[in-house]
């Protein structure tokens, strides 16, 4: 093999995406590097994207649509009846009980959201009203404070930052940011910077902290509102800021200043002292950027605690300027409408940024209620495993008339479908995340986007979504020949004349802006090469930005007029393997997209939680002694988009972990096995002993206990699927986010 073999392509396993370099051995990912042209990650990789090729090549990877048969089983169809069979179901649904009872769960994962650019045409096509997805059991009450206190999402620079701080987060593991560990590394060794970590377990991360306040899990509220208290009652608040961008300041503050900060500190588990240093050290720095994640989000007080993560660095000013926290360009535009006042059609749960909580899907479904989801397209997630209480949702799948899965593997959902079809993998066909890939400098801050080019030919059977998705609308009866004819002919003729004839057919025909991504993917698909025809949304995405953010793609380095300039970012992306630079901003950008450019210190909604505060007391039931995390993110794990478990030699099972001291009170030793008993359910596990876990706090890995075949083909389950021990009840009381991080529980040893 010569070095021209190096084809450049990203890592999927996390929402990172970093840039890579493979080389192929037949149809083997036979070795990875970092992509160093890669104009985000800079050639950074972690050891994950090493075994890459478990993903590609599962032992599972579906081969050919699949429909149930009378007795459970499934067989093979041809891709004729499949598509054929499912829109019928489906259209017979939406005909029985309207479209609004067809549910979407799905859009991507990590690494591939075009397949949810075109699910977004056969949802519309069936007059689909309701939809969720995976970001609906984490981000979704941060979006929504976001959303009222800022009007847009901000976020953070670590790499300028003097002052990182990670709230329940553990970047050394699961990265969330480019260049992760050097980062972080580079912050630990400069005396003049510092890292800041809160999180009940002394991580990777926090082994290299300056500060660890090292909390008791689910106290962060206390802690949290403790550092801020400090701020308001030593006088730590940026006042000058404070006027100049903020209103509505006199309630949160008002609370704060009654905060007893000594007795929280208490409440939570770290002393007065530490938080009181952690409080200066935020207070004095001339940048602070804070990353929140799971480990508060899935957990007690999960839209107060993001409430309160982002007062931090609100009222401390640190908005708007380099190593501080601002609002970047949005390819999809994905979260907007944060704030409708939308609801579930059953229980009339809160719908955030268009997603249903994944906790209250079983509810809409097992209930005799008029307006229950009837049917579920599931694409490109395993709601059957990542789901609170597996039980519940699996039965939830078995009560509805139709599902359909669309999937690469068979999946513990892809199990429960009445037809599953194969898509082609993240590497046989063209493929992106729209989650961003920032990178900023002293005076401006940029947005990136990497397409991926296949670098395999399908599996035979396999389909690209954009060909399943146009396939069905075709099926659907919602594209005819008719409505494209005029758009092949035009294309035909080149960009310009295509871009001009869509405007006169969709204003013509205004049903087609529905379906508008399947649309592009048969008319202007065809002159972007055979087989590339699944970039084809990615023109729409780059014209609408263009038309967002016309100003960031100049200072890109992009021009035209018009529709010119979307087509030069197309142009742009098609060819680039690194990625392209699609935004750049000065910091001052940031005011802008916040609304009228100023930030909001109150949130209605969240203030009698703040304050009821002072009456609770952090307990735990005896019967339940330990706070399990049902979940945690290790070396070898990647949600499910591995499944193969001997990716993980060292801990094919996902062992859990737990003080040495509980072990020796319950009489385990490292390597052996317990009984974790939740009010759920119960499941055995090997135990791997480490003080990293305060004592009465228990972790497991997440994506563990996939059915996989083995040599023989004969199918196993390995290591405990953390949702069989969740329940659905334990959840946000107001964005529904699952307490994943804080499943209270019992351990016994096994004899
Ligand atoms: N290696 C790897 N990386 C990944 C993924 C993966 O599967 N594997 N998945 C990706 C995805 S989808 C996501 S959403 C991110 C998630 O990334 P993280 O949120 O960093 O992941 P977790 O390990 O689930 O939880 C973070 C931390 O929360 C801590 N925690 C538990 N309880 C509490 C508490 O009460 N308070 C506080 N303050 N902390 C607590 C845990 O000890 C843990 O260190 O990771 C992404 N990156
Ligand atoms: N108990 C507990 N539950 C959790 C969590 C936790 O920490 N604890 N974390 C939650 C979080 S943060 C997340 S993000 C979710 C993750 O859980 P899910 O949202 O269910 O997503 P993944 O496990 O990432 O599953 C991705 C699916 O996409 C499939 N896939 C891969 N490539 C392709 C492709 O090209 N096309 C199609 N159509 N499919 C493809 C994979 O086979 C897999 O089935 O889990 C959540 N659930
Ligand atoms: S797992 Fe994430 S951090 Fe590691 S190489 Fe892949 S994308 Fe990069
Ligand atoms: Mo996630």
């Amino acid at each position: 093999m010569s070095d021209e073999d190096w084809q450049k392509t990203a890592c999927i396993l996390c929402g990172v995406n970093c840039g890579i370099e493979v080389k192929l051995d037949g149809r083997h990912i036979a070795r990875v590097r970092g992509n160093r042209e890669h104009v985000a990650s800079h050639g950074y990789a972690c050891e994950k994207a090493q075994r890459l090729d478990y993903y590609q090549n599962g032992k599972d990877r579906l081969t050919s649509p699949l429909r149930r048969r009378p007795d459970g089983s499934f067989e093979e169809v041809s891709w004729e009846t499949a598509i054929r069979e499912v829109a019928e179901r489906f259209v017979h649904v939406r005909d029985t009980y309207g479209g609004a009872s067809i549910f979407y769960y799905g859009g991507g994962g990590q690494g591939n959201h075009l397949c949810g650019s075109y699910g977004a045409s056969t949802r519309r096509a069936l007059g689909s009203v309701f939809s969720s997805n995976a970001l609906a059991q984490e981000k979704t009450g941060e979006f929504w404070v976001d959303h009222m206190l800022f009007g847009t999402g901000l976020s953070g620079s670590y790499q300028h930052a003097e002052v990182a701080v990670f709230v329940g987060k553990n970047p050394w593991q699961s990265h969330g940011f480019q260049r992760a560990r050097p980062i972080l590394r580079e912050i630990a060794a400069d005396p003049n910077r510092a890292l800041i970590v809160i999180d009940p377990r002394r991580t990777e991360t926090a082994e290299m902290a300056d500060y660890h306040l090292r909390v008791r899990p689910g106290t962060d509220a206390f802690c949290l509102s403790a550092i801020l208290g400090v701020f308001v009652q030593e006088d730590l608040i940026n006042h000058d800021f404070i006027r100049a961008r903020s209103q509505n300041s006199d309630e949160p503050f008002a609370a704060l200043t009654d905060v007893p900060v000594a007795d929280y500190c208490g409440r939570a588990g770290v002393t007065e002292a530490s938080v009181r240093d952690v409080a200066r050290r935020i207070a004095r720095a001339s940048s602070v950027s804070i990353y929140e994640d799971l480990g508060i989000e899935q957990s007690l007080h999960s839209t107060l605690n993001s409430y309160l993560e982002k007062l931090l660095f609100a009222v401390t000013g640190n908005i708007g300027k380099p190593g501080a926290m601002n609002a970047g360009t949005s390819l999809t535009g994905m979260f907007g409408g944060a704030l409708s006042s939308a609801a579930s059609p059953v229980g009339g749960h809160r719908i955030i940024g268009g997603m249903i909580p994944a906790n209250v899907i079983p509810d809409e479904i097992l209930t005799d209620h008029p307006k229950r989801f009837r049917a579920m397209l599931i694409e490109s997630e395993n709601p059957a495993h990542s789901v609170a209480d597996s039980t519940r949702m699996r039965e939830a799948l078995r009560a509805l008339e139709f599902v359909v899965v669309i999937d690469v593997a068979m999946t513990e959902s892809a199990r429960e479908a009445h037809y599953v079809l194969p898509a082609s993998s993240q590497y046989e066909k063209w493929e992106a995340t729209f989650f961003g890939a920032a990178f900023d400098t002293a005076t401006q801050y940029a947005n990136t986007f990497t397409l991926r080019a296949p670098i395999l030919d399908p599996i035979p059977g396999t389909l690209p979504e954009g060909e399943i998705h146009r396939r069905l609308v075709r099926a659907i009866g919602a594209m005819t020949d008719d409505d494209v004819a005029p758009l092949h002919a035009a294309a035909a003729k080149g960009r310009a004349a295509y871009a001009n004839e869509l405007m006169r057919v969709v204003s013509e025909r205004p049903h087609l802006a529905e379906v508008m991504t399947v649309l592009l993917y048969e008319t202007l698909g065809p002159t972007l090469g055979a087989g590339n025809e699944n970039a084809a949304s990615v023109w729409g995405i780059a014209h609408n930005f263009a038309r967002r953010y016309p100003e960031s793609l100049r200072r890109a380095g992009f021009s035209g007029e018009g529709a010119e300039l979307g087509d030069a970012l197309f142009d742009a992306i098609l060819k680039n393997r690194s990625g392209v630079v699609i935004s750049i901003d000065p910091y001052a950008e940031t005011w802008r997209r916040i609304h009228e450019r100023t930030i909001n210190l109150t949130i209605p909604e969240l203030i009698p939680e703040l304050k009821s505060l002072r009456e609770e007391h952090p307990s735990c039931d005896p019967e339940f002694p330990f706070v399990l995390s049902a979940g945690q993110r290790r070396s070898s794990t990647a949600n499910t988009i591995i499944r193969d478990p001997q990716w993980r030699p060292k801990d094919p099972a996902g062992a859990l972990y737990m003080n040495p001291a509980d072990a020796s009170a319950l009489g385990v030793q490292s390597g052996g096995r317990v009984r974790i008993i939740t009010k759920r359910a119960s499941a055995e596990s090997v135990v791997v002993l480490t003080d990293t876990m305060l004592p009465g706090h228990v972790a497991l890995p997440n994506g563990t206990g996939l059915w996989y075949p083995d040599r023989e083909g004969q199918e196993f389950q390995y290591g405990v699927a953390p949702n069989e021990l969740t329940v659905t009840e334990d959840r946000d009381w107001f964005a529904g986010t699952p307490f994943h991080k804080h499943v209270p529980a019992r351990i016994e040893a096994v004899a």
